[in-house]
């Protein structure tokens, strides 16, 4: 049955790949992304049958963040895991491939903060439609807040950036996309009328090109409306399909010991596509406090130290939160009995104008450092 459906896409994605790109074919194209999309979505869920649910290696989240870890085999993915936990972690390390065979997690404490690391077995190519236990590999990374893609430095001391497009890749096919945000896309279902479609700013589909990818994925009746410029067929696509999971990436490039060829940042940069990466060699500890910082970076969270009224600050034990979190996010964190309660929030620090800033609405978005006292009808 998956071989069947593998033999389709690629049929499709030949005929994709052999199509010129112009304004007379651009239906066709969308046409044959639609299928191929939808044949990805019977993979996958042919995938999390066989394995009861799919709900990867059930790692229960701990900590104020989960990052998995994800690379090909022997990259050095169980040797970083063992660096950055509190040595109370023990992933096994050796010289052949396939060593790790289920998900281990450990925590790292970082900035006051508690991160779960995930090490999992080395990927292989065909993973996303459950290959190598790729289904259960893949369901971890879908629930991590950051992907650690792990790549490393071949014997000839060559960085292997086509491992990265490999995982890209394996990751896009089982609905996980990485450094991309959701399409702002609104649609309604309606009973008759067919496809009607309004957008904001300019955008690279028309009306006709919106219907026909509308129908092809099984919608005769909508109004679709682009709140946003320049959304791609495929962001249409992920709309409608609905399962994609939006998570950001972070590159980690391990066993610098064995480089050669000397490439500056800017070509590292260059070739992965953005400046989220560092090097390092677990074998010789180098680099790994950047590391263990960029993580935490790269998750986004603040910092919120509670100063209950009246008193002194705690400051070495804050609330980890996520950028954009306000007021509310706080209460509802702390106890689900302070938002019937509340009264007022006295804010020292940077998301204050001035210290003991006195905040009646619970939108106010916190930032990392500050410093909050909440108030409670008694
Ligand atoms: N030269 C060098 N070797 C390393 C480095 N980090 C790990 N290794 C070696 O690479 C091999 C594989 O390491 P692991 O940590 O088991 O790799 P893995 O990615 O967990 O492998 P799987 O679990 O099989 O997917 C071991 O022999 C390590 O000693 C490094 O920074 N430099
Ligand atoms: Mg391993």
């Amino acid at each position: 049955m998956s071989e069947k459906i593998e033999e389709k896409i690629r049929e499709y994605e030949e005929r994709l790949a052999r199509t010129q790109k112009n304004k007379a074919t651009q239906k066709s194209i969308n046409y044959t992304r639609a299928q191929i999309a939808k044949l990805r979505n019977q993979l996958i869920t042919i995938a999390s049958k066989k394995t009861g649910g799919g709900s990867g290696y059930n790692v229960k989240k701990h900590g104020d963040a989960q990052v998995a870890f994800i690379g090909f085999p022997s990259v050095g993915k169980s040797s970083l895991l063992n660096l950055l936990t509190r040595g109370n972690t023990e992933s096994k390390v050796a010289s052949y491939e396939f060593t790790t065979v289920s998900a281990i997690p450990g925590m790292m404490d970082i900035e006051s903060a508690n991160i779960q690391l995930v090490d999992l077995p080395g990927i292989i190519l065909g993973a996303a439609s459950g290959k190598g236990r790729g289904r259960e590999i893949l369901g971890c990374v879908r629930s991590a807040d950051l992907v650690l893609i792990l790549i490393c430095f071949n014997y000839e001391g060559m960085i292997n950036f086509e491992d990265l497009n490999f995982i890209r890749n394996e990751l896009h096919n089982a609905g996980i996309r990485l450094n991309q945000k959701k399409a702002r896309i609104v649609i309604k279902k309606r009973t008759r009328g067919g496809i009607g479609f309004s957008y904001n700013g300019d955008q690279i589909m028309d009306q006709d090109e919106v219907k026909g990818l509308m129908n092809e994925l099984g919608y005769s009746n909508a109004s679709v409306y682009f709140s946003e410029p320049m959304i791609t067929p495929d962001q249409l696509i992920d709309f409608v399909m609905g399962n994609r999971i939006y998570t950001k990436e972070f590159v980690v490039i391990n066993k610098q010991d064995l480089a050669r060829k000397k490439l500056t940042n800017e070509d590292i940069t260059q070739a992965i596509g953005h400046d989220g990466w560092v090097k390092i060699s677990a074998l010789n500890k180098e680099n790994i406090d950047d590391l263990r910082h960029r993580i935490f970076q790269e998750l986004d969270l603040i910092r919120i130290y509670l100063k209950p009224p009246q008193q002194e600050a705690d400051m070495d034990d804050p609330i980890i939160m996520k950028k954009g979190d306000d007021i509310e996010r706080l209460c509802l964190k702390l106890h689900k009995n302070i938002l019937a309660n509340y009264r007022y929030t006295l804010i020292w620090g940077p998301s204050a104008k001035h210290p003991g800033q006195k905040f009646i609405n619970r939108d106010h978005v916190l930032l990392d450092g500050d410093v909050v006292s909440i108030y409670v009808k008694r």
